[in-house]
């Protein structure tokens, strides 16, 4: 088994570094899908954090009474109505991510993803509650797909049960990347990115703080940004994980409790993570 370690030095190594004369169509024009009535928070917690990371324009697809929350909290998004034809949002985008905050109903909008957007397509949360059902459209396509489970969302899609993937997180990892020709994040404490030619990248930044309810939303915004701004998939989607680690220990840093480490900290304290490090 290939695995590797994605380091401080290769972040750097890999950071996409702003021209001077570039414009905000240069940064990636990122679309999400997020956001239901009762979970508005992950449509704002992923757009949040795609524009702290640098994405050039973040359009955001959710519900319509979601819209003004977003709005309130992410000034700088675009925004389109969940009814309105998928294919005008499809339209233009360099990189589109779905599933946080979703809900389970929406499973025809992840098939009509998977199908008919040919740029990088990121799916998380519950856009992969029916992933497995999408087995054939997902062999069958071409531009990049992204999954990013936690353990109990790989066991559902590989059919076995969460003790199986916390015990054979490197082996699940390699095989469902390379039998259904994606890459996948395995999240947890080491997440690991595994490519669709089974090289796997274990991730060593990050703690307990993170394991509370709307962090993998901002992991999510992070990976759509990063890949909008970077040449290549893999130290796009393992730099964004390396730095959502990164800032989360940083909050520990500034005397933030491990108990009240946020996923809205882990967005404010991007900025100074990328200039320390960067
Ligand atoms: P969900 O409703 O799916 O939880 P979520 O919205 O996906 O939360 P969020 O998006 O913020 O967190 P995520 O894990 O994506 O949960 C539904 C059900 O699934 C619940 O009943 C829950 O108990 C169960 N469930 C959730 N996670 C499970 C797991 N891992 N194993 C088994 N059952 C689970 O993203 C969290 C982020 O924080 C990731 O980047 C992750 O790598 C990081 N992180 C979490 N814990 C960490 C740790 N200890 N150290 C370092 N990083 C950590
Ligand atoms: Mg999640």
């Amino acid at each position: 088994m290939n695995v590797n370690s994605w380091s401080e030095n290769l972040v750097i190594e890999h950071w996409p570094k702003r021209d001077p004369n570039s414009h905000k169509g240069n940064h990636g024009k990122v679309g999400i899908i997020a956001g239901s009535q009762l979970m508005p928070g992950a449509a704002a917690l992923c757009a949040g954090a795609a524009v702290e990371s640098g994405a050039g324009l973040t359009a955001v697809n959710t519900v319509r009474t979601v819209i003004p929350i977003v709005a309130g909290h992410v000034p700088e998004a675009t925004f389109y109505h969940r009814d309105d034809d998928l294919n005008g949002f499809m339209e233009g985008k360099d990189v589109i991510a779905a599933g946080p905050g979703l809900g389970r109903l929406s499973d025809d909008i992840i098939e009509d993803l998977i199908t008919n957007f040919d740029g990088p397509l990121v799916i998380d949360a519950d856009g992969l509650y029916e992933l497995r059902s999408h087995e054939v459209i997902i062999r069958k396509r071409t531009a990049p797909l992204i999954i990013t489970p936690h353990a109990g969302e790989m066991a559902r899609i590989i059919n076995e049960d969460i003790e199986y993937v916390t015990g054979n997180r490197y082996e699940a990892a390699e095989k469902l990347a390379i039998d259904y020709g994606i890459y996948v994040v395995l999240k947890g404490p080491e997440t690991i990115v595994a490519e669709p030619n089974g090289t796997l990248w274990v991730n060593h930044t990050g703690n307990a703080g993170l394991a509370k309810g709307g962090t993998g939303d901002v992991l999510t915004g992070m990976i759509l940004a990063f890949i909008g701004r970077y040449d290549d998939i893999q130290p796009a989607v393992s730099s964004a994980v390396y730095m959502h680690g990164y800032a989360a220990d940083y909050l520990i840093e500034h005397g933030e409790a491990m108990e009240s480490v946020t996923a809205s900290k882990v967005i404010k304290i991007l900025s100074s993570s990328f200039q320390r490090l960067i």
